[in-house]
């Protein structure tokens, strides 16, 4: 840690807050819950009417977590991971949703934290304080000012609504996934369109698909799933995990994802294709993210990579009855390059009379008309639109909001050719500010749950550590963040994830910069570094 950089900063006298936390996720939860615990003066803003963050907004039919209840959860607290009880292998959102107010109520975070609040604008103060401009409706803003910001603000949160011509003309009900209503949509009896064939659109097709009268999907990009093959918990299992739940956590503190799944063999082409496909066949079987862990070198070699998604398309070939419906839900690209989803039931759900496919490649969408959606050669008459199309992932809620940092320099200016922070967790030029799961984290990629965890306590840390030292001013160095952006950009170069238009390089947003956003080598390399850092006093960071 360099205490000599950078001019000295005057005295700042008294903020309104030690740390203002934006965002009530998991991330905002668990951070004020931690800094008020370490005495610190703490606050969260949240845009929503309550706490879940992302699960609050994912209120779409069908809404479930890919990552198993009984770890997407939290381990700070034993007698809370002890206490709560999963029903099912895979959540569904209300539940998660009723685990994040529990938590909330448990450690009696209510009074801290303030809904139906947006932050609109962060200015870094030449006192040496964060200015914050909160905006509510029906409310005058306010300003309020504190030593740190941390934005817990998600990296799936703002939603990405394509510039489809006449999108504001349609006379029916629109909807998107990530922004769904609270009270109970229902599709019986409508014809609906779902634009989208990702994980959210995966997920909720089947269940819209058993309401409608008629659904029409239209696809852009054919995307790989495996099935969920989700099961209501088995009580035993649940008391084997309890008895031990410290020697799970620890167990997937060593795994790529964090997460326990069967260990990878090694490579798919040391294998016979008789071995492979009864390796994919077990995990298949078993169910859920575990097929990208088969083999060791899925993500690194195209014709390894090949083998499992020719297992995949050969499943929906199996599946889907329709042969050329078959052929357009086949996708070509590589494997594991877009988020894999989980699904239950989605290529079965082609099969029902009252769903038809429409590849926008060979059909593409002219506009939206009053009535329905028009296509090259016919207009898809519609009385509900649905877009599942996903988010400005990692970067779009950051951007939002007017943050500027030293000499007033704007994030989205710093950020222009893409984001640059040093660890996701702290950006130069931007001091006493951290984003839990930024961008070159590894976040997204892994259980987000200890990934969140690991974020909040280094952040909580470092304050303390700034705290006993008699410092208030942290800031990440420009040498420690371009040394750590290079790292970030070639582990990804190396992995065939980078190869494709995913969100995961902003190539679903129009005009994003591609730029492959979350850190790839691993949660157990990442926390270590992360670790090492500070425990060398905090490295790569000016502290005065
Ligand atoms: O969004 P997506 P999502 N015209 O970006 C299409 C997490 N998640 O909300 O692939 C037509 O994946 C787009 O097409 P293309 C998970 O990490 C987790 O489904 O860009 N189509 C794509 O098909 C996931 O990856 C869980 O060609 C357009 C779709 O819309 C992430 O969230 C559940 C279009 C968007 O798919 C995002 O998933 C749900 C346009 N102009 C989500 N623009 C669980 O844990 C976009 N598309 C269970």
């Amino acid at each position: 840690m360099n205490d000599t950089a950078d001019a000295a900063v005057p005295d700042s006298g008294t903020p309104d807050l030690d740390a203002l936390i934006v965002g009530a996720g998991f991330a905002g939860l668990y951070l004020l819950h931690r800094l008020r615990g370490a005495g610190f003066r703490a606050r969260v803003y949240e845009a929503g009417g309550g706490v879940g963050g992302t699960w609050y907004w994912n209120r779409y039919p069908g809404a479930r977590c890919d990552v198993e209840s009984l770890s997407y959860s939290y381990q700070f607290d034993e007698a809370l991971q002890q206490e709560w009880e999963w029903t099912e292998r895979y959540a569904v959102q209300p539940e998660i949703l009723r685990y994040a107010n529990h938590v909330a109520d448990r450690f009696a975070l209510w009074p801290d934290m303030q809904f139906d609040t947006r932050v609109a604008a962060a200015h870094w103060d030449a006192d040496g304080l964060w200015r914050v401009r909160l905006e509510a409706e029906g409310r005058a803003p306010e300003t309020v000012t504190a030593r740190f910001c941390i934005m817990a603000t998600g990296c799936l949160s703002t939603a990405n609504l394509p510039d489809i011509p006449g999108r504001n003309s349609f006379r029916g009900a629109t909807y998107h996934t990530g922004r769904w209503p609270h009270e109970e949509v229902d599709f019986t009896g409508l014809r609906v369109a779902v634009i989208g064939t990702g994980s959210s659109a995966i997920q909720s097709i089947p269940a819209i698909a058993k309401q409608a009268a008629q659904l029409t999907v239209f696809q852009r990009t054919a995307n790989y799933s495996v099935p969920a093959q989700n099961r209501p918990l088995d009580p035993a299992e649940v008391a084997a995990v309890k008895a031990d739940y410290r020697g799970l956590r620890e167990e997937a503190k060593t795994r790529f994802g964090c997460f326990v799944v069967d260990l990878p063999r090694p490579s798919a082409l040391a294998d016979s294709p008789e071995q492979r496909v009864a390796e994919f066949e077990r995990r298949w079987q078993t169910g859920g993210l575990t097929f990208m862990a088969s083999y060791e070198d899925l993500l690194y070699d195209a014709e390894a990579n090949e083998t499992a998604a020719e297992f995949v398309r050969a499943k929906i070939r199996a599946t889907v009855r329709d042969p050329e419906t078959a052929r357009t839900l086949m996708p070509t690209n590589v494997i594991g390059c877009k988020r894999l989803c989980v699904d239950t039931g989605y290529f079965e759900t082609y099969n029902r009379p009252n769903v038809r496919l429409i590849d926008i490649n060979e059909q593409p969408i002219s506009e939206i008309t009053g009535s329905g959606v028009a296509v090259e050669g016919e207009e898809i008459a519609a009385d509900a639109i649905v877009f599942a199309t996903g988010f400005d992932a990692m970067t779009g809620s950051l951007k939002r909001i007017d943050i500027r940092g030293r000499g007033g320099l704007p994030l989205r200016d710093a950020w222009e050719a893409g984001p640059r922070t040093y660890l996701g967790l702290a950006v130069n030029g931007f001091p006493n500010l951290f984003t839990i799961t930024g961008p070159g984290s590894p976040s997204v990629l892994t259980n987000m749950m200890p990934s969140i965890e690991q974020h909040v306590e280094w952040v909580s840390d470092c304050i303390e550590a700034l705290r006993d030292r008699g410092a208030t001013v942290i800031e990440a160095e420009r040498a420690a963040q371009d040394d750590w952006v290079g790292h970030v950009n070639e582990l990804a170069d190396a992995s065939l994830r980078s190869t494709c238009s995913s969100w995961y390089v902003g190539a679903n947003v129009p005009g994003k910069p591609r730029v492959f956003m979350p850190y790839i080598g691993g949660y157990p390399a990442y926390a270590a570094r992360c670790a090492e850092i500070a425990a060398a006093g905090y490295e790569g960071f000016a502290i005065r």
